[in-house]
């Protein structure tokens, strides 16, 4: 599939440019295991890059002039250096422009032609926003020798979100997928940005995506309501509690406490982000106890959570938990990313894979007439330059 992938880009690029590219560069999509709607509250998550890949082929060229091709998309966009770069019409290209907008006073003075094209599904919570903004960030800094840190380039890919495309997302996504490691989840903790390595390994477990196919787009979701939301909460509760900077120092007490301040939509919010943080450092434990009972149970807490506290489910995503939720190959499941769309994720006994995705498929065909995809992922590594 990645070799696939490589040549295909590759070949594309000899078509279009009528030379070989000099680079190649993969930047993966990302799973969660847990913690969700809290790296922009200060807590932990749990990420992991997988095997679901943005391929670049990319050389520099003698002009100021840059095209890049969107090959999937059948998509060219050009467009000089020496512009004033502006949000356009077109999605995937502000996620670029936003990121060569911070570059270009750093040493980014020559043009490039770039060819890209993906095996990680867009809308499907699986962040092929911040595999493609992480993935310029990188080739950028390559090529020009920047000398900008892994931590930079993925703070300036969630900057480009927040200013070209208008998402006030956290930093898992980017952090992600330029820190992904092989076989390793990455336990982050959003406030300081330290994080650690964990083993990903679910001995007799594996972790198998669902795909809803319904896509979302967190503009017109209520990503950026939720982010407004928890902000009020946090600011009432401060008056309360002056010790309290984050909603880690947070207890649910406190919460419970000023429910009738905080209203019910905020006194929601902010007790599904306590309650968060907490079952993240929860589920790091059970993971190095290699008790994945425990860790399934809290994945399906959070779950709950989502849809009925912080109401980023949707149908579809309810119904594919609550669809696994009596099956004894699964032990926990839940939404995964954004939400309002998107995959679940699940932790199945390994072999136990094909039956469950065909009765799955079964069910939610019937129920709502969508096809359901599944993908057993692997965890990866983070955005890189692939020599052949
Ligand atoms: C999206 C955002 F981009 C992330 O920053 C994160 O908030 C996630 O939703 C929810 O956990 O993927």
């Amino acid at each position: 599939m990645k070799k696939k992938l490589i040549q295909h880009t590759t070949d594309f690029f000899e078509k279009s440019f009528q030379k070989a590219p000099e680079h190649i560069f993969l930047s993966p999509g990302r799973i969660n295991i847990i913690g969700e709607h809290v790296d922009y509250n200060d807590g932990f998550v749990l990420p992991a890059a997988i095997n679901k890949y943005i391929c670049f082929a990319v050389s520099k060229n003698t002009t100021t002039e840059c095209a890049i091709i969107a090959k999937d998309l059948n998509e060219v966009y050009k467009f000089d250096l020496n512009d004033n770069l502006q949000p356009v019409d077109k999605m995937w290209v502000n996620y670029i422009l936003g990121v060569l907008h911070q570059l270009k006073n750093k040493g980014v003075n020559q043009g490039i032609n770039i060819v890209f094209s993906s095996t990680i599904p867009m809308g499907a919570g699986l962040s092929s926003s911040a595999a493609l903004e992480c993935g310029i960030g990188y080739i950028m800094n390559k090529l020009f020798d920047l000398g900008l840190s892994k931590e930079q380039i993925a703070l300036i890919g969630q900057k480009s979100e927040h200013t070209f495309v208008g998402v006030n997302c956290g930093i898992m996504d980017q952090f992600a997928s330029v820190f992904g490691k092989k076989n390793k989840v990455i336990k982050l903790d959003c406030n300081t940005l330290d994080y650690e390595y964990h083993k990903a390994d679910f001995k007799k477990y594996s972790l198998l995506l669902l795909d809803s196919c319904v896509k979302h787009t967190h503009l017109t979701s209520g990503y950026n309501d939720r982010r407004n939301e928890v902000e009020q909460g946090l600011a009432i509760i401060k008056t309360h509690f002056p010790e309290v900077k984050t909603f880690r120092d947070c207890t649910e007490i406190m919460v419970l406490g000023l429910k009738e301040e905080l209203g019910e939509i905020l006194y929601k919010r902010c007790r599904f982000v306590v309650k968060e943080i907490k079952r993240v450092q929860d589920a790091v434990k059970a993971l190095s106890n290699d008790d994945f009972v425990q860790l399934g149970k809290l994945m399906t807490e959070t779950h709950h959570g989502l849809s009925k506290e912080y109401e980023v489910s949707c149908e579809e995503l309810d119904f594919l938990v609550d669809a696994v939720a009596n099956e004894t190959s699964v032990l926990g499941a839940r939404m995964m990313g954004g939400g309002f769309g998107g995959c679940s994720i699940n932790l199945v006994e390994k072999g136990s894979e094909k039956d469950l995705i065909e009765k799955i498929s079964a069910q939610y065909r019937s129920q709502f007439g969508i096809e359901l995809k599944a993908y057993k992922v692997k965890i990866s590594k983070g955005t890189s330059e692939y020599i052949n």
